[in-house]
């Protein structure tokens, strides 16, 4: 219900020039770039199944000096989670509409429990903040106002300073680069990009699912096209062929093969700006990194 009343929000504050076909964020321009081959997930991929080994999800709270706040976040520890053991950490970063329970409506738990059962990933840990770092950071009001959107910037030195930290302390993880990735939908997306891309000495894998137009323009994610070839090991992102925001996906496809910077897009048929192409970036991005 929530993500019909955003929609309706944001038709409105476009203008009904701009709510027509081509997506929910309207006409999609077009940039022309070689896509991905798409892959479909194999059926049940998002269900339980029964008898196999789960992990588990726990809402913890952490001290923020960024935003001056305790803040929720949810973590996902994968199967015979062992503290004898050391994990990578995924950072799976939600849209603008959500906080850090959004994800759950993807199910990750599901999708990695699978995963692991069939020997597809790594054992990792997933950590689901909220990224709108304010006081007050609850999906409420006008989310699309300004001083609300901040607050998806200043996440990037909350999560650098306070929670990637403070998950190092809590958790039994690997604390280099290599062992870092961060991905998100949406606005999530444009943060993980901005972010990723932005401190290659902390995040080796980046992944933008259906990216928001917070995302930076690919000049400013890769300044350096070198410096992201050496320190960047997976650059992949995935955005729905009816979603309207996908030229911010294909901006950066096209900047990066005009570079060659090894950057994969896939662009999911019949896909809109919903769970199901965010369900399968996981998925996929899941067994490509660690
Ligand atoms: C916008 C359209 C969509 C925008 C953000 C979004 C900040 C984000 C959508 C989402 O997170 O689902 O113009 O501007």
């Amino acid at each position: 219900m929530k993500k019909f009343y955003l929609t309706a929000l944001l038709a409105l504050s476009m203008g009904a020039a701009n709510a027509q076909p081509g997506g929910m964020f309207g006409p999609i321009p077009q940039i022309d770039v070689k896509f991905n081959d798409y892959i479909a997930a194999p059926e049940g991929f998002d269900k339980e199944t029964a008898g196999i080994e789960r992990g588990t999800i726990e809402e913890v709270e952490y001290k923020s000096s960024t935003v001056g706040t305790t803040r929720k976040v949810t973590v996902y520890l994968p199967p015979k989670y062992d503290k004898s053991k050391k994990y990578p950490v995924l950072y799976l970063l939600h849209g603008i509409g959500g906080d850090h329970k959004e994800w759950m409506q993807g199910v990750p738990n599901i999708i990695m429990d699978n995963l692991y059962a069939q020997g597809k990933a790594k054992p990792m840990i997933i950590v689901m903040p909220n990224g709108r770092a304010l006081p007050n950071d609850k999906p409420e009001g006008n989310v699309y106002a300004p001083e609300m959107v901040k607050g998806f910037e200043i996440f990037e030195r909350d999560l650098i300073d306070d929670l990637i930290p403070f998950i190092q302390g809590k958790y039994s993880t690997y604390t280099d680069q290599p062992n870092r990735a961060v991905a998100g939908l949406s606005m999530g997306g444009g943060q993980s990009l901005n972010f990723g891309l932005g401190n290659l000495d902390k995040f080796a894998y980046v992944g933008g699912f259906s990216s928001a137009p917070n995302t930076k323009q690919p000049e400013q994610l890769i300044p350096d096209v070198e410096a992201t070839k050496k320190a960047n090991k997976l650059l992949w992102m995935v955005c729905g062929n009816k979603d309207g925001l996908m030229f911010n996906s294909t901006r950066l496809k096209a900047f990066c093969d005009k570079n060659k910077v090894p950057c994969t897009l896939i662009e999911y048929p019949d896909g809109q700006h919903d769970f199901v192409v965010w369900k399968y970036g996981l998925y996929n991005f899941a067994q490509l990194i660690f």
